[in-house]
């Protein structure tokens, strides 16, 4: 190959590579794509949780082994609830007083319990699979 082939070449994949981690919103955790896809697909399901003073409902089921767009809303929340982790998906993020947030959720095995949690550690959620 000649130099500059292979230079564009070097060139792209940088660009590639940083485009990837640019609009990765965490490890974890697809793109924000898959959750319209989620969405799109006659398998998916998604679940919505409100945070306001803690999470409501404090406790989903969801099916396993299926994609699963998680909607967080909030509506005027000011207190911690509005910063909300979800570990396991290596997952954070402080949600602005009022909005919604689609978290894409990769399928997960029958008995795990994802939990959610706000900053502090006092106030969570969990959507058990099953
Ligand atoms: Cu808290």
């Amino acid at each position: 190959m000649k130099p500059a082939v292979i230079t564009s070449l070097v060139l792209g994949t940088v660009l590639a590579v940083g485009a990837v981690f640019y609009l990765a919103p965490g490890p974890g955790v697809p793109p924000a794509a898959t959750v319209a896809a989620t969405l799109a697909d006659p398998a998916g399901q998604f679940i919505e949780i409100t945070a306001k003073d803690g999470y409501t409902p404090a406790t989903t089921h969801a099916r396993a082994g299926v994609p699963l767009a998680l909607k967080i809303t909030t509506d005027g929340t000011l207190d911690c609830s509005s910063s909300l982790r979800i570990p396991a998906l290596g997952w954070a993020e402080h949600l602005a007083p009022t909005g919604t947030v689609a978290v894409p959720i990769p399928a997960q095995k029958a008995g795990t319990t994802l939990v959610g949690v706000c900053s502090m550690g006092m106030k969570s959620f969990k959507i058990i699979f099953d």
